[in-house]
């Protein structure tokens, strides 16, 4: 249930994708700690196919050392993947329970590749329902009889056991059912919580069916002392597309649950400057508040889209989507996780790989990734604007005071109290919202959050802002916000 996954509703969790674990160390030292970010999602740690240059898929991409090779598993060793050996994330793990951010591994354990045969990046050898060597030191192993009953792709997605026992993308997929073919997989997720990972994102958690997953997540230890959660169970979010044959709300038992329903309809909204309905968002998914990941756009959303681009809103969007990621972060429903991105084609590059993908001194990965350089074209890091990184601070002021008088001006503005600690404002609009609002704020100075987070010493990042008589009167500029806070006590938080 949930006290055992653990309730993270006061969590913000960032995604840095594809960030290798040296750079992953140094921003929860200098930014995400001292930022009150919460928790990171780190790239798929294990041993990964290595794709000099990939066929044109049944999108038309194509790429040289695509990021998606993490994706594809050939073992669960942690050295030579493209984000680092096993050292450099013991320390980055150790780095940033220092700094109080909990790491969470993508675990990639519904399947392993695609068709075909190679060497993995740290040397192992592999040819698809054959991967010989799990842990490296011969212990462990899979082979043709453990990917049954099905060894096809899904053709029917009403059909349940075809969607949990067939194959995503013709990837082999591991007979869960088999508790000799758990084994291994919870050996490798108990490793890496025995180092210190606080959390886990399951890929394609959908595609394993919600018994198995729970006997694998039964059988792993506590979070070490040292480490963020020490003592409790890993938490986990489980990436599920909920439909009519598998609902989002299968998985509700054993952790949080992405809601895509959500993301479409937040994403669509602010696209089209519709937010005028978003304070109160009901249960979308059938998904309560305190079972949902909550995003804007992820990696797959942000390549693929999806509906003509209705429901695409990126970093190629501009502000809009800045706010957007605002709006998630001010508001109590889900745990809000935060895309942050390298730079990429939105036409034809969709498969290219991360800043310095191709393969130097020899190392078959195709390269250690670049050191991430925040200020660099090639990396967005949208979780440094200053707007995103002023509602984090937001978000852990309010706590879990609930949103309440919720008021709209027009179809793109938004306003709404959280409880008696909190006032955000939204404008989906090209034109300054000169705003007279109603809060439950006590009378007195605040600094505008949406202009960024407050500085070491307290000081705000821009304008103050006075409410007096239960009443602010500000200008929120075209596609701008107004986030105004006390750190919450007491009851509500
Ligand atoms: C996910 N969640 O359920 C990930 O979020 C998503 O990024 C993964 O797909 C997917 N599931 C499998 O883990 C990515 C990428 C795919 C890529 C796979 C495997 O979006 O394009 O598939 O990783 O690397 C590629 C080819 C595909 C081919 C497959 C197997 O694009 O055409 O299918 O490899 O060879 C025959
Ligand atoms: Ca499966």
């Amino acid at each position: 249930d949930e006290a055992e996954t653990g309730d993270h509703t006061d969590e913000v969790l960032v995604h840095l994708f594809q960030w290798n674990w040296n750079s992953i160390a140094a921003e929860c030292a200098e930014y995400l700690g001292p930022n009150g970010y919460s928790g990171v999602q780190v790239a798929p740690p294990q041993e990964h196919v290595v794709v000099p240059e990939s066929e044109e898929d049944d999108r038309g991409q194509v790429g040289e050392y695509p990021w998606w090779q993490d994706y594809q598993p050939v073992s669960y060793q942690l050295d030579n993947t493209r984000r680092g050996d096993a050292d450099d994330f013991q320390n980055m793990v150790d780095t940033c329970a220092e700094h109080d951010v909990k790491i969470y591994v993508d675990a990639v354990i519904n399947h392993m590749t695609g068709p075909g045969d190679g060497v993995g990046s740290n040397g192992t050898e592999w040819e698809q329902y054959s991967y010989p060597d799990l842990f490296g030191d011969g212990t462990a192993s899979f082979d043709y009889d453990d990917f049954g009953p099905c060894w096809r792709e899904i053709e029917d997605w009403n059909d349940r056991d075809e969607v949990q026992d067939c194959e995503l993308l013709e990837l082999a997929d591991l007979n869960t059912a088999d508790p000799d073919v758990r084994a291994p997989v919870i050996d490798y997720l108990a490793g890496l919580v025995n180092m210190g990972v606080s959390g886990f994102r399951v890929d394609a958690a959908k595609h394993i069916q919600e018994e198995h997953l729970e006997a694998m997540i039964d059988a792993l230890p506590a979070v070490p002392d040292g480490y963020p959660g020490a003592g409790e169970q890993p938490d986990f979010f489980h990436e599920v597309y909920g439909d009519a044959t598998i609902p989002y709300t299968a998985y509700t038992p054993y952790g949080d649950v992405t809601n895509f329903d959500h993301q479409a309809n937040v994403a669509q909204s602010f696209r089209e400057g519709q937010i005028a309905d978003l304070g109160d968002v009901g249960t979308p998914g059938g998904l309560a508040a305190n079972e949902a990941t909550v995003f804007v756009d992820n990696h797959d959303i942000q390549r693929d889209g999806h509906s003509d681009g209705k429901e695409l809103l990126t970093y190629h969007d501009g502000e809009r989507h800045y706010l957007a990621t605002a709006y998630l972060l001010a508001h109590d429903y889900g745990t809000p996780k935060v895309m942050s991105s390298y730079d990429f084609e939105l036409d034809g590059g969709e498969a290219e790989g991360p800043p310095n993908h191709e393969p130097q001194d020899g190392n078959p990965a195709g390269a250690l990734t670049a050191d991430t350089d925040c200020d660099s074209e090639d990396w967005i890091c949208e979780h440094r604007a200053p707007m995103v990184t002023g509602l984090v601070t937001f978000s852990n002021h309010v706590g879990a005071a609930p949103v309440t008088s919720a008021t709209s001006a027009g179809d793109g503005r938004l306003a709404f109290d959280r409880g008696e600690v909190g006032l955000a404002a939204f404008n989906a609009t090209g034109e300054a919202w000169e705003a007279t609002l109603a809060t439950n704020l006590d009378d007195g100075e605040y600094c505008d959050l949406a202009q960024g987070p407050l500085g070491a010493d307290g000081s705000c990042a821009g304008d103050t802002v006075t409410v007096a008589d239960g009443e602010v009167h500000a200008q929120i500029p075209a596609d701008g916000a107004l986030a105004l806070a006390t750190p919450c006590e007491g009851d509500q938080c």
